[in-house]
């Protein structure tokens, strides 16, 4: 159902209580109010919870999740991921191999960041349902993302992989989120402008 994933990649949201200044809790059903169409649990990095205080705040997120009718994905987890029964894992290339994942999770959707050409070429696109392309403008809130890519990055992509879920990751706002939609993907996705958001329904319709 590639049509489905490109609409749920439109307004995704990403956090963790690491972003957070509040209510986690809180904060993802405000943005599940304003209109975002998925949802990744990416507690991960300094001042993120483990153990069973992650899987506690995950399970409180999933529900906000089943319950707005949108895609729960996790980053980098597989326990959690059949813990919580998520829709979906998303992995980045020094993580677990998609090959893997796709054998453990046929029917889960798979999402792989990919920022380079050359992580391109090394990447079994076949076991993957979409791609996160980034971070295309600097970000602080990821320590150790990469150069910013640019939204050629996308616009490359999306010249050779027509119908490829695409999904731009780092540094979008409400600013420069058409920008990223114009270059060629099927949507945005944000931690900060959402998370950090003082108007968080105004910043997610502008997304
Ligand atoms: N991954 P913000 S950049 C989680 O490039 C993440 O793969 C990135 O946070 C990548 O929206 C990033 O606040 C951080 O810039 C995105």
């Amino acid at each position: 159902m590639p049509n489905s994933i490109q609409k749920s990649l439109r307004k995704y949201f990403i956090m963790g209580s690491q972003n957070c200044t509040r209510n986690p809790v809180e904060i993802l059903e405000a943005a599940v109010e304003a209109g975002v169409t998925a949802f990744q649990f990416r507690e991960k990095g300094a001042n993120s919870l483990t153990g069973g205080a992650k899987i506690e705040l995950g399970k409180q997120l999933r529900a906000v999740c089943r319950n707005a009718g949108i895609p729960f994905i996790i980053n980098d987890d597989v326990e959690l991921v059949h813990l919580l029964d998520a829709d979906g894992i998303h992995v980045g290339q020094d993580d677990q191999s998609v090959e893997d994942l796709r054998r453990s999770f046929p029917n889960k959707w798979i999402g792989l960041s990919i920022s380079t050409a050359n992580e391109l070429r090394n990447s079994p696109l076949t076991s993957i349902d979409y791609i996160g392309a980034g971070p295309i403008f600097p970000t602080t809130t990821k320590t150790d993302a990469k150069a910013a890519v640019g939204l050629e990055w996308i616009s490359t992509l999306r010249k050779q992989f027509p119908n490829l879920p695409i999904v731009g990751i780092g540094g979008i706002t409400t600013k420069n989120a058409a920008s990223v939609l114009e270059a060629g993907a099927d949507g945005v996705s944000v931690i900060s402008a959402i998370a950090r958001a003082k108007d968080i329904d105004l910043a997610v319709k502008l997304l």
